[in-house]
């Protein structure tokens, strides 16, 4: 117990002073339930430190994602109040090692979920869908990670911006999303490659809360994860994503 307590610490240091740190099961021989506790643990610093709970987000729920990190599992990571950026807000780039941001959808409830539920089933205690954006950052050298790394590292999660809530009944089956820097264009992709409907990713994010024991409140935010590979951030951009029929959300990246 005292090494998971040693690479929680060792983790929440790296995030917090934005210094990267040497993978810590570069082959993958640790035991997922052991990379958890670690995540528990590292956000646990975070909530002593006065963060607050705020929802989870679910990782490699595309292909496009799963290809780019070379990880061919979904995982979950937590989110804290500390990691919210407000909808056309600045992002300060000093509090991060190597960010990436990517396209995603958020959902936040209504009615707390967890255990295993049909798309239908989870949509029902979905209070708004909203455009999203997800800043990763892995705490690891040169963005490297083993399936355990990552998930010890909180699925990478350093940020996140959700855009204007809209109606959860908009059919969210294949929507456009595009994600831009400076009005280019960076990404382009579809709210299906999410598992096939994002309604299935919040599906899943029911089912590892309950596994992990701490259903899903309402009020929670859950990220449905990446709908396209991520990109780089890069000093005095402005990122947007844009969803067909559910709006934009963006931010700036400081100087
Ligand atoms: C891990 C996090 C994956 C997503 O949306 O698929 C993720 C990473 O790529 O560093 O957030
Ligand atoms: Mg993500």
């Amino acid at each position: 117990m005292t090494r998971i307590d040693d690479i929680a610490t060792r983790l929440d240091e790296a995030a917090f002073s934005a210094r990267a740190m040497a993978q810590i099961d570069p082959d993958g021989k640790l035991p997922l339930a052991d990379a958890y506790e670690i995540q528990r643990r590292s956000v646990a610093r975070r909530l002593a430190r006065g963060e607050r709970p705020v929802g989870i987000k679910m990782g490699f729920t595309s292909r496009a994602k799963m290809i780019q990190m070379g990880v061919d599992d979904v995982i979950w990571g937590r989110l804290t109040s500390g990691m919210q950026v407000d909808d056309g807000g600045t992002l300060d780039l000093s509090r991060f090692i190597h960010p990436r941001v990517e396209p995603e959808l958020a959902f936040v409830l209504k009615r707390p979920l967890s255990g295993h539920v049909s798309p239908a089933q989870a949509l029902a205690a979905v209070e708004a869908v909203a455009p999203a954006l997800e800043i990763i950052d892995s705490r690891y050298q040169d963005f490297k990670f083993s399936l355990s790394d990552v998930i010890a590292d909180n699925a990478s999660s350093s940020g996140f911006v959700v855009g204007p809530w809209a109606d959860p009944r908009t059919d969210l089956a294949n929507l456009g999303m595009v994600m831009s820097f400076d009005g280019v264009d960076q990404e382009l992709g579809s709210s299906a490659a999410l598992l096939g409907h994002p309604l299935r990713a919040l599906a899943a994010a029911a089912r590892v809360a309950e596994e992990a024991g701490e259903p899903l409140p309402a009020g929670a935010i859950v990220m449905a994860g990446a709908a396209t590979s991520a990109q780089w951030l890069r000093p005095g951009i402005h990122v947007q994503l844009e969803v067909e029929r559910l709006g934009r959300v963006g931010f700036h990246v400081g100087a």
